[in-house]
């Protein structure tokens, strides 16, 4: 990583941050750091041993190419209109780029899942979460079907993959209209799985949209729940909040702007809404005037820091704590006045996160470095390993 200051960003005045937001969006033109995909081969046993691996799958058409996209690559929910449908299997690994450790598999709706040339129970038996994406703007009873069919099989490899059901773009439906189609939805697919008698498996429903932050919001709770130290970073945050005078913080993957853990006072959207903003702001400035003049260099790194005060005597702070991760935080503006304080007590937090991420990091080398040994390649029953802290 390299060490030159790439970002010193500080805005002091008042200002309304729709304005500055709104223009940086426009047309795209800067959005240049995309984080480069890499395909691996399908049939590669290794990687998937350590990794938790999240799959998206649904029905032709219903949105997950475009999902892929939006989280993962930048684009704006506009150009998924010229999207091309998917082919073949598509498994993609995320892990270079982001924090977050996972593949999503992008499965074509014309190929037949359950065809006995496909082997299923390979791709279910190291899968952490399974993402449903059902269209709900279209008739979804034969996605219902499609659920029923992919759950029952998936469990009956893997009893431990969370089930995640994507109800997708809900940008077309109105408020009452949302709220009934997941009561139907949450009720036909329960009812499906008590006939089949297999009322223990849980489905977990989230309403979303790649036109409003519904999708990451949703992508941030299926990750969270396949990160083993996640309570030992909420522990950490409130801790830090609790010692520094800061209202809410929140723990960003920055490439894909899932927060993967946050204190436990509730989280509410529009607050959410404004730390992606930023952290776009960010990006967006670094890319155009962070980056060397022959291109190299990172828009992101140790220097990476932001203020933004609102005009409401809040001020979002932003600082960088590993390579894919940055904190976002909310402090009142006499806290603020203290940011010495703040700035000590982030030194401990990053700290501590960082002998988590430590201890990770040696537990994922050692146990690829048996599997190697071993050559024994039978993944882990549930694509999360479960981590010693
Ligand atoms: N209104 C709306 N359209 C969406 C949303 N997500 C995807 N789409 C559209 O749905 C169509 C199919 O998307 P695609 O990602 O190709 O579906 P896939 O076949 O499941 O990969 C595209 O025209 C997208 O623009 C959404 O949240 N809202
Ligand atoms: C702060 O800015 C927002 C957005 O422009 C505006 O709606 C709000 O009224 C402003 N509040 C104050 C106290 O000026
Ligand atoms: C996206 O769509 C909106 C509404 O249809 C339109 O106003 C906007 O100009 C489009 N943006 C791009 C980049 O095409
Ligand atoms: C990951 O990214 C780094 C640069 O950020 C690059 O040097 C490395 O080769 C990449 N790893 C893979 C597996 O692509
Ligand atoms: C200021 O506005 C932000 C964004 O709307 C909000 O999250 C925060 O709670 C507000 N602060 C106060 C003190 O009202
Ligand atoms: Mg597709």
């Amino acid at each position: 990583m390299s060490k030159i200051i790439l970002f010193s960003f500080m805005l002091l005045q008042q200002m309304s941050c729709g304005i500055l937001f709104g223009c940086l969006k426009a047309g795209g033109m800067y959005r240049t750091w995309h984080p480069h995909p890499i395909l691996l081969d399908f049939n590669d046993p290794f990687s998937t041993e350590v990794k938790p691996r999240i799959l998206l799958m649904g029905l032709r058409r219903s949105g997950k190419s475009s999902i892929q996209k939006v989280v993962f690559h930048k684009m704006s929910p506009n150009e998924t209109l010229f999207l091309e449908s998917t082919n073949k299997i598509c498994r993609e690994d995320v892990s270079n780029s982001s924090f977050v450790n996972f593949q999503i598999w992008d499965f074509p709706g014309q190929i037949d899942f359950f065809d006995p040339t496909f082997d299923y129970e390979m791709i279910f038996r190291g899968t952490g979460a399974l993402i449903f994406v059902i269209d709900s703007q279209d008739d979804y009873m034969e996605a219902l079907a499609r659920l029923h069919l992919t759950v029952t099989r998936a469990y009956k490899v893997n009893p431990d993959i969370n089930f995640e059901i994507f109800i997708h773009k809900v940008d077309g439906l109105s408020d009452d209209h949302k709220i009934e189609t997941q009561r139907d939805i949450h009720q036909r697919a329960n009812d499906d799985l008590a006939d089949a008698g297999l009322e223990k498996i849980h489905l977990s429903f989230y309403l979303t949209s790649i036109y409003d932050h519904s999708i990451f919001e949703a992508f941030s709770k299926v990750v969270q729940k396949l990160i083993p130290q996640l309570p030992t970073l909420e522990n950490l945050l409130n801790i830090f909040i609790s010692n520094s005078g800061i209202e809410k913080a929140f723990l960003f993957d920055v490439v894909s702007k899932i927060y993967i853990a946050t204190d436990s006072t509730p989280v509410d959207m529009q607050t959410y809404e404004l730390c992606c903003d930023m952290i776009d702001v960010v990006i967006d400035i670094s890319c155009i005037y962070g980056l060397k003049d022959d291109g190299t260099g990172t828009p992101y790194d140790k220097e990476s820091m932001a203020i933004i005060k609102l005009n409401n005597t809040t001020v979002l702070y932003l600082k960088e704590v590993t390579k894919f991760l940055a904190l976002v935080c909310f402090v009142r503006e006499e806290s603020f006045e203290r940011k010495g304080l703040i700035d000590y007590n982030f030194h401990c937090f990053r700290k501590a996160i960082q002998e988590v991420f430590e201890v990770r990091m040696k537990v994922v080398r050692s146990r690829k470095h048996q599997s190697h040994l071993q050559k024994n390649k039978r993944p882990t029953p549930n694509g999360t390993p479960r981590m010693p802290l």
